[in-house]
């Protein structure tokens, strides 16, 4: 456990002759990257991020993407391929706009691409499209998944073979308009010393097309047991949910959006409660920070995106990867994105 870890030595992103932390690719933009290895292959779900021309504010209306491309690639440092346009927002029957960070999972010979989009009424829903190829192009269903909410949804498969949908996002991503518990189109924030706005959490049914129960909250807990609060910026959740098991733990990882870090908790399972630990990646440039992490062939990886190839345009981003790694008692080492 990582309860009594010493605070971890910083390690800089990869920058090697294989290209790490360099982006994976330049022909197009891409952002908030979602990792899976489906049959011996690294596949990548990331936004593809244009410019849209609309000006930058707090809601990210500048994030007016339009379309998805799946890349993959065989080994770390080799080619990779982009799949095409794998899903786009003129073939969704409920969209809206702003087609913001994805997921994918598999099940018995079915790929699920899982994205949000603002329905017409410009509030976010989590959708969900098929294809029987990690690569597409995927078909969406006619309506968003029926109960869901807000954005950036993380789907963890458990090696019991339960899926759990992680979603939710404050700001623009709209999840402080469910505090009451139903929806509210006031923004409505906890006070700084009340428990912080939570991200939710859904078991997936069967059919990885609905929600097997409703959304739950996700506790996030300092050490002593007492929720992060609202005003604690440094800490609390703001965007980009992601689970991933190391020994036998479930480590919970997010945005904290404002202050710009990808932090982690660890709990015991899916549910949480999940006990917060530190940083794992620093600010990188561009005011998002948006990451996964994934085992391929042997290594730990983590996926995050900054804004380099662009000259620093936020809404302009750029996919990277660099290996992650971890200190005896558990814990991540926290990568510094520029550290020479
Ligand atoms: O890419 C649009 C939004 O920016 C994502 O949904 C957030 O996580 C942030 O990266």
């Amino acid at each position: 456990a990582a309860s009594s870890a010493a605070a971890p030595a910083t390690q800089t992103a990869s920058k090697d002759k294989s290209g790490l932390a360099e982006p994976l690719v330049e022909h197009i933009y891409t952002a908030d990257p979602s990792a899976h290895v489906f049959e011996g292959r690294l596949y990548i779900y990331p936004s593809h991020d244009v410019e849209s021309g609309i000006p930058e504010n707090d809601n990210g209306d500048h994030f007016d993407m339009r379309d998805y491309h799946v890349l993959s690639m065989d080994e770390v440092g080799g080619e990779v391929t982009d799949h095409g346009v794998a899903l786009s927002v003129k073939d969704i029957p409920w969209a809206g706009r702003q087609l913001w960070a994805p997921d994918a999972a598999y099940k018995d010979g079915t790929y699920y691409l899982y994205f949000p989009l603002k329905d017409k009424q410009d509030v976010f829903h989590i959708g969900v499209a098929t294809s029987d190829k990690p690569g597409g192009p995927f078909t969406a269903q006619p309506e968003p998944i029926e109960g869901s909410f807000s954005m950036d949804p993380a789907v963890y498969k458990d090696d019991d073979g339960s899926y759990y949908m992680y979603f939710g996002g404050i700001w623009g991503g709209q999840l402080q308009r469910y505090e009451g518990g139903t929806y509210n189109p006031e923004d409505v924030y906890p006070a700084d010393d009340a428990p912080a706005v939570k991200p939710r959490i859904a078991k997936m049914a069967d059919d990885m097309l609905s929600f097997a129960e409703a959304p739950k909250e996700v506790e996030i807990l300092d050490k002593d047991g007492t929720p992060i609060l609202q005003g604690d910026n440094d800490r609390r959740f703001f965007e980009a949910a992601w689970v991933h098991k190391y020994q036998g733990k479930y480590y919970f990882s997010y945005s904290t959006g404002d202050t710009h870090k990808i932090v982690y908790a660890i709990g015991d399972n899916p549910y949480g409660p999940f006990t917060y630990q530190g940083v794992i990646l620093k600010p990188v440039l561009g005011w998002t920070n948006h990451h996964s992490i994934a085992k391929f062939k042997g290594k730990w990886y983590l996926f995050y995106h900054d804004s380099s190839l662009s000259g620093g345009k936020t809404h302009l981003r750029s996919v990277k990867m660099t290996e992650l790694t971890y200190n005896p008692d558990g814990t991540i080492v926290t990568i510094d994105p520029y550290l020479e």
